[in-house]
C-alpha cells in the first residue's frame, strides 16, 4: 500500500494506525518483550539430546502457532476486502435523518468484504455462486452495515429455513463433496421441495453467478428496509450498488478453468486494481416506496424472493463509494470483520421481512463462536470511529479498561451516566409501526406466488443469456444422480418457462414438461447484462510477442494503455525484450505461467523468427479466447496466423495494418467484453 493513501483524513484509517506495527528492522522478542538470542534451535540436553520443557520461547512460539486458526464463517467463508470512502451526491434528509445520507460535505470511511457463499475459506473464487457484498460505513453516529449480495432476491422467505438451505447447498455430509458447488443432489432436492427458491435459482444459474470481477458486479441490500426522516415519516427502501464499470461476467467453461489456473482470480483482480490506482467505484442507488403505496404492487414488498422492477420503481442514484486502499493484514481486517444487518444508525430501520428479522438474530450469535466471545466489537476493524460507552463489562479478551466503580443503570454514584440520549439529540428510537395479530406459523397468502418474477427474469434475458441459463441447468442437473430429483426440477421450472425446462429436460434425458407456458409476458430490460455500461477501462490484454518486436508494437501498447487497457506480454521465456525502435518490453508471463482464461482479450503479434511450437502456443491462446467470445487482435506475424487459423473475419477479431485503426477498433472490441454473435 502506498503511504500516500494512508492517513488522508480518513477517520477509520487514523484509528487503525494506532494498531499497526511493522516488525521490519526490529529485534526479535518473546511476547513478554524479552530479546531472543536463538530462533532456529530448541533448547536440548546435549547436541543430540531431547528438547527441554524450560524452553519458554519454543513453547510460546508453538502454542501461538497451534491456535492461529479460528472457525471459518459458516457461510461466506471465502472473502476478500478493501477500504474506501463513500461520498453523497445529494442530501436525502427528506427521507432519512441518517447524517451520512444527509450531509454532502462528508466522506464516510467504508470497509467492504466480497465473498462467495458456499465454499470453504480456501476454495476457488470463480465458482457458480451468489457473491456477498458487505459494506461497513464508519459513520459519526455509529457503524452502519449494509450486508448484501450481488443477487437482489433470496432462496427462501423465512429465516427458519436458512440452516436447511445451507445444509443442502454445502458439500454433502457423508463424503464432503462437492466443494463450492451447487451441482449436486441435495441442493436440487432442496430447490424442488422449496419452490419459493425458483426466482433466486434463475439468478444463480445466470451469468450473474460467475462475475468477471468484484469490480463489475452489482450489490443489493435484498430486503426492504425503512428510511425515517427527522419528522418521523417513513418510506420503504431497497439499496443498490451499481458498478461504474458495468456488470460483466465470465463464461462457464472459462470460470471452471480459472478455478484451476488461478483460484485467487477475484482477490488478485481487486488487489491489483487498487495497487494500480484503478480504484473500484460503485454508485449507491435507492428504490423508494411511500408507506401508503405498500399494497400497490402485484407482489408483497416484504417478500425477499421479489425484486422491485427498476422500470416500475426507478433507482435514484445518490452517491458513490470508492475502494482505494488494500488491507495491511488479511486476518486482522478481512477475517475478523464482523458484519450485522442490525448495525443501523438513526434514520434507517427494518421492515417485517421474515428473512431480515431472522438475520437480526444470527449475525451476533455467529461471531460468538467465530471470534470467541462478546468483545469482537473491540477489534480494530470493528470499532466505530465515534466514542462508545455503556455498562457492558468483562468477557474473553476484553481490551477496554473501564475505570470507576459504576457499571449499571440507573445510578446516582455517576450521576446516572453513561446516560441515554433523547431522539431529538440523536438517540436511536425504533420506528413505531403499529403491529397486531395472532401468533401464527404460516406463509402469508401474499408470499405464495413463486414463479411470476422467475418468468420476468427469463423474459428479460437476451438470447445468449437464455442459452447460458439452459446450459447451466443442463450442467447442474447433469451432475445430479437422482432421476427423481432431476424430474422434479424439470416439472418445477416448467412453471417458469417451458422453453427452458424442455431444453434441460432433453439434455439430461428427463421427461419433457407438458402443459401451458407461463402467462407472464412482462420484461425488465434492466435485468439483462447486455444493457450494461461498456468500457475498455482496466481490461487486461495478453499480448503474445516473439523474439523480434517491431517498434510499432510498443507504440500500440502505449496507445492501448492510454485507453485504460492493461497490456501484459506473454512469450516463451521471461525477461526484457528490446523492440527495433529501442523501446523495452517486459515479458511478464510465459506460455507455462499464463493462460488465455486469465485475460479479457488476446493480441497476437508473434515474430518472424519464431518456430512452429511458438506459433502453436500462440494459436492455442487465440483459439481458446475465441471459444470464450473474447476480443482477439492480430498485427504483424499474428495477423497472418489469425488469417490462416480462420479466426480473422469473425466478430470481435480485429486485425490491422495501420496502428491508429487497429488501436481504436481493438479498444472498441474490448469494450464490448464478449462477442456473442460469433459462430462457434
Ligand atoms: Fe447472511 N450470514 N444470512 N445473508 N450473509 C452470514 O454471518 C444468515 C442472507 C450475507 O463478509 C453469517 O458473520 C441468515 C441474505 C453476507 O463477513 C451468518 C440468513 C443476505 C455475509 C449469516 C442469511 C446475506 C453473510 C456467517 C437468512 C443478502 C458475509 C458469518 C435469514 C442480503 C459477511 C457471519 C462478511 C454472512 C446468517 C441470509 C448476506 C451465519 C440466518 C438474504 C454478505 O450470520
Amino acid at each position: 500500500m502506498s503511504d500516500l493513501n494512508k492517513l488522508n483524513g480518513n477517520s477509520k484509517d487514523e484509528q487503525l494506525e494506532q494498531y499497526r506495527t511493522d516488525d521490519k528492522g526490529k529485534k526479535l522478542t518473546t511476547n513478554q518483550g524479552l530479546k531472543v538470542a536463538e530462533d532456529e534451535f530448541s533448547l536440548k540436553a546435549g547436541e543430540r539430546g531431547p528438547t527441554l520443557m524450560e524452553d519458554f520461547h519454543f513453547r510460546e512460539k508453538m502454542t501461538h502457532f497451534d491456535h492461529e486458526r479460528i472457525p471459518e464463517r459458516i457461510v461466506h467463508a471465502r472473502g476478500f476486502a478493501a477500504h474506501g470512502e463513500f461520498e453523497l451526491y445529494e442530501s436525502l434528509s427528506d427521507y432519512t435523518k441518517a447524517d451520512f445520507l444527509g450531509n454532502t460535505s462528508k466522506k464516510t470511511p467504508v470497509f467492504v468484504r466480497f465473498s462467495t457463499v458456499a465454499g470453504s475459506r480456501g476454495s476457488a473464487e470463480t465458482v457458480r455462486d451468489a457473491r456477498g457484498f458487505a459494506t461497513k460505513f464508519y459513520t459519526d453516529e455509529g457503524n452502519y452495515d449494509l450486508v448484501g449480495n450481488n443477487i437482489p432476491v433470496f432462496f427462501i422467505q423465512d429465516a427458519i429455513k436458512f440452516p436447511d438451505l445451507v445444509h443442502a447447498l454445502k458439500p454433502e455430509p457423508h463424503n464432503e463433496m462437492p466443494q463450492a458447488a451447487s451441482a449436486h443432489d441435495t441442493f436440487w432436492d432442496f430447490v424442488a421441495n422449496n419452490q419459493e427458491s425458483a426466482h433466486m435459482v434463475m439468478w444463480a444459474m445466470s451469468d450473474r453467478a460467475i462475475p468477471r470481477s468484484f469490480r463489475m458486479m452489482e450489490g443489493f441490500g435484498v430486503h426492504t428496509f425503512r428510511l425515517v426522516n427527522a419528522e418521523g415519516k417513513a418510506h420503504f427502501v431497497k439499496f443498490h450498488w451499481k458498478p461504474v464499470l458495468g456488470t460483466h461476467s465470465l463464461v462457464w467453461d472459462e470460470a471452471q478453468k480459472i478455478s484451476g489456473k488461478d483460484p485467487d482470480f477475484h482477490r488478485r483482480d481487486l488487489w491489483e486494481s487498487i495497487e494500480n490506482g484503478d480504484y473500484p467505484e460503485y454508485e449507491l442507488g435507492l428504490q423508494i416506496i411511500a408507506e401508503e403505496d405498500e399494497f400497490n404492487f402485484d407482489f408483497d414488498i416484504l417478500d425477499p424472493t421479489k425484486l422491485w422492477p427498476e422500470e416500475d420503481v426507478p433507482v435514484k442514484i445518490v452517491g458513490k463509494m470508492t475502494l482505494n486502499r488494500n488491507v495491511d493484514n488479511v486476518f486482522a481486517e478481512t477475517e475478523q470483520v464482523a458484519f450485522h444487518p442490525g448495525h443501523v444508525v438513526p434514520g434507517i430501520d427494518f421492515s417485517n421481512d421474515p428473512l431480515l428479522q431472522g438475520r437480526l438474530f444470527s449475525y451476533t450469535d455467529t461471531q460468538l463462536s467465530r471470534l470467541g466471545g462478546p468483545n469482537f466489537h473491540e477489534l480494530p476493524i470493528n470499532r466505530p470511529v465515534c466514542p462508545f460507552h455503556n455498562n457492558q463489562r468483562d468477557g474473553i479478551s476484553r481490551h477496554t479498561i473501564n475505570k470507576g466503580q459504576v457499571s449499571y443503570h440507573k445510578n446516582s454514584l455517576a450521576a446516572n451516566t453513561p446516560s441515554t440520549t433523547p431522539e431529538a439529540e440523536g438517540g436511536y428510537v425504533h420506528y413505531q409501526e403499529k403491529v397486531e395479530g395472532r401468533k401464527i406459523q404460516s406463509r402469508s397468502e401474499s408470499f405464495k406466488d413463486h414463479f411470476s418474477q422467475a418468468t420476468l427474469f427469463w423474459n428479460s434475458m437476451s438470447d445468449p443469456e437464455k442459452q447460458h441459463l439452459k446450459n447451466a441447468f443442463s450442467f447442474e442437473l447433469g451432475k445430479v444422480k437422482s432421476k427423481s430429483v432431476q424430474q422434479q426440477v424439470v416439472d418445477m421450472f416448467a412453471h417458469v418457462s417451458l422453453e427452458l425446462a424442455t431444453a434441460f429436460a432433453e439434455a439430461i434425458d428427463a421427461v419433457p414438461p407438458k402443459g401451458e407456458d407461463s402467462a407472464v409476458t412482462k420484461k425488465s430490460p434492466a435485468l439483462s447484462q447486455l444493457n450494461t455500461t461498456q468500457s475498455p477501462k482496466t481490461r487486461k490484454v495478453g499480448v503474445i510477442v516473439g523474439s523480434t518486436i517491431s517498434g510499432e508494437v510498443a507504440e500500440i501498447l502505449q496507445a492501448l494503455s492510454s485507453n485504460g487497457i492493461q497490456a501484459e506480454c506473454i512469450s516463451d521465456k521471461l525477461g526484457k525484450r528490446t523492440a527495433d525502435n529501442g523501446a523495452e518490453l517486459e515479458i511478464m508471463h510465459t506460455f507455462l505461467t499464463a493462460s488465455s482464461v486469465l485475460f479479457d482479450a488476446i493480441y497476437v503479434v508473434g515474430g518472424s523468427g519464431d518456430n512452429a511450437m511458438f506459433k502453436k502456443e500462440a494459436l492455442h491462446f487465440a483459439n481458446e479466447a475465441f471459444t470464450h467470445y473474447k476480443p482477439i487482435g492480430g498485427t504483424h506475424e499474428g495477423l497472418h496466423w489469425l488469417k490462416e487459423a480462420e479466426l480473422a473475419g469473425n466478430p470481435g477479431v480485429v486485425i490491422g495494418e495501420g496502428k491508429e485503426d487497429f488501436v481504436s477498433s481493438f479498444s472498441d472490441a474490448i469494450a464490448v467484453h464478449r462477442h456473442w454473435d460469433r459462430q462457434l
